[in-house]
C-alpha cells in the first residue's frame, strides 16, 4: 500500500523534480517545493563500513534531499546515504580505501546548491 501510494507521487508530481534546491534562498513570490524525499533517500545505512554525518545546508525539501543522496550514492565506495531533511544531516556510510570524507563534501557541493560540512569536532 505504502509503495503504491509512492508511485502515484512520483506519476502526477513530475514537475516537483525540476527542484534544483534554487528555492532554497529565494524570496517572496516564489513557491516552495513540498515535495518528500524519497523512501530511498531517507532509508538507514548499512551497518558495515565507515560511517560519517555530513552537515548540508540549503535542503530545503524533498527533491533537495534527494538531488543530495544521489550524488552521494554516485561517489565510487558510498555503500548507502541516509537523508535527515529537518535536521540537515546527511549519515553516509563509505569504503575508506575507496573514498573520503573530502570527496563526500565535494560530492554534494558540486551540486551547487548545497553546502556540505563536517560537524564541529569530527
Ligand atoms: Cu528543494
Amino acid at each position: 500500500m505504502r509503495s503504491l501510494i509512492l508511485v502515484s507521487l512520483l506519476v502526477s508530481a513530475p514537475a516537483a523534480f525540476a527542484c534544483e534546491g534554487e528555492h532554497a534562498n529565494s524570496g517572496e513570490g516564489k513557491t516552495h517545493c513540498n515535495m518528500p524525499a524519497s523512501a530511498e533517500s531517507t532509508a538507514a545505512v548499512p551497518k558495515e563500513g565507515t560511517h560519517t554525518t555530513l552537515n548540508v545546508s540549503g535542503m530545503s525539501c524533498g527533491a533537495c534531499a534527494d538531488k543530495v543522496h544521489a550524488a552521494l550514492m554516485g561517489v565510487d565506495g558510498v555503500t548507502g546515504a541516509a537523508v535527515d531533511l529537518s535536521g540537515n544531516k546527511v549519515e553516509v556510510s563509505f569504503d575508506s580505501k575507496k573514498t573520503s570524507t573530502d570527496k563526500l563534501i565535494a560530492a554534494v557541493n558540486a551540486l551547487g546548491h548545497f553546502t556540505a560540512t563536517l560537524p564541529a569536532g569530527s
